[in-house]
This record gives structure tokens, sequence and C-alpha cells, in this order.
């Protein structure tokens, strides 16, 4: 079965499309990782503000309703993603695991993620791909988990999986969560 497929078979317990934020560092895979989950001709990506190469995707599949930000870390520009918030039903947040300096900026833009008004007592997965396993130099899940403090997090399920987005390898695992996990809290609040 392709991805496809198996994410379609996943999520085919949702009678309304499921809105997944897809947000990180620039540079941490995003682009790359996401390129294993959507159909080629059903995309739209623009350039928001091209000189600070601030980029939001778009894409469709199935019931799953991807938006797809690039951040670069500059704060000015959070307004623009903030307004996604309200109504996505998971985040995927992306780690380059081979950039250790950046994990402090990493940390940073999600304590301040998880303190948004929007998100702050709302229960939604998140999940974490620890990106660019192959590295020789990449930090393992464990230590981004340490590194960002993870087990802070108290009132959202989240997971955290080494993933490599070229070979796709740990991708499959993540979503696989990210169903599980939906799924189980669309059962509880029934
Ligand atoms: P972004 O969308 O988060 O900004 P991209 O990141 O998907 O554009 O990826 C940034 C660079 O990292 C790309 O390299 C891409 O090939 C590489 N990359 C993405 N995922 C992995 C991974 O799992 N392992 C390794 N080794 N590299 C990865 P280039 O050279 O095209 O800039
Ligand atoms: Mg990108």
């Amino acid at each position: 079965m392709g991805l496809f497929a198996f994410l379609s078979t996943l999520f085919g317990f949702a009678k309304t499309p499921v809105k997944i934020v897809v947000l990180g560092l620039d540079n941490s895979g995003k682009t790359t990782l996401i390129s294993h989950l959507k159909d080629e001709g059903n995309t739209q990506s623009f350039d928001v503000v091209p000189t600070v190469g601030f980029t939001v995707e778009k894409f469709k599949k199935g019931k799953l309703d991807f938006t797809i930000f690039d951040m670069s870390g500059q704060s000015t520009y959070r307004g623009l993603w903030e307004s996604y918030y309200a109504d996505t039903d998971a985040i995927i947040w992306v780690l380059d695991c081979s950039d250790k300096l950046r994990m402090s900026i990493a940390k940073h833009e999600l304590g301040v993620l998880l303190g948004h008004r929007d998100l702050a007592e709302r229960s939604f997965p998140l999940l974490f791909f620890a990106n660019k396993m192959d590295s020789h130099c990449a930090l393992s899940p464990v230590e981004c988990m340490q590194l960002l403090a993870l087990e802070e997090i108290q009132n959202k399920p989240w997971h955290i999986t080494g993933s490599n987005a070229i070979s796709g390898e740990g991708v499959d695992d993540g979503i696989q969560w990210l169903g599980d996990t939906l799924e189980k809290l669309r059962t509880a609040r029934k």
C-alpha cells in the first residue's frame, strides 16, 4: 500500500478534514518530509515574504488538510502563522538533529507556540520528527527530547521519532502515531 493510500485509510475515520500545521525552523526538512505526504499537482505554494524566505505551503490530501510554515525564527511574522492555530487538529514539528546550535532557537519557538492563547489549554497531538538522523553528528531523539524539555509538556499527547526525510525512514511511524492519537482523542470526546 502506498503512503497516501495508507494515510487515507488511517484518517478515514474523520468526517471533517483534519488540519495539520507543520512547523520547524528553516532547513529542518519540512519540504522534504512533506514531499512524502503529498500528491503531485495538488499543491499551492507561495512565498509570503520572499525577501526573508518565509513560505507557506498548503495542500489537501483526501481528508487531510496540511498547512506548512517555514519559520526562520523571525517573530515579526508570527502573526501570520498563528492565525492557523485556532482550528488545527494536530501539529507536526520538524527538528534538524544535525543542528545542535539552533536547538535553543527551536526550544524558544516551541515555548512561544505552546504558550499561545489558542493552543495552551487545548489537547491535540504534537508530533516531533527528529529529522536528519542519517547525519553523522545527529542528536538522538532522546537528546532532542531533553534539549527541548518535552517532558514538561503535560496537557498534550506528544511523541518524538527519528526520521530521514530523504529516504522516508521513520515518516510512516510518526504519521501512524498521529492517526492513532487523533482517533483516541476523537473517541474520548464522544
Ligand atoms: P525546510 O523545508 O524545513 O526548510 P528542506 O527544509 O526540506 O528544504 O531541507 C533542507 C535541506 O536538508 C535540503 O538539503 C534537504 O535535502 C536536507 N534534508 C532534509 N531532510 C534530510 C534528512 O533527513 N537527512 C539529510 N541528510 N538531509 C536532509 P539541500 O542541500 O537541498 O539544501
Ligand atoms: Mg521548505
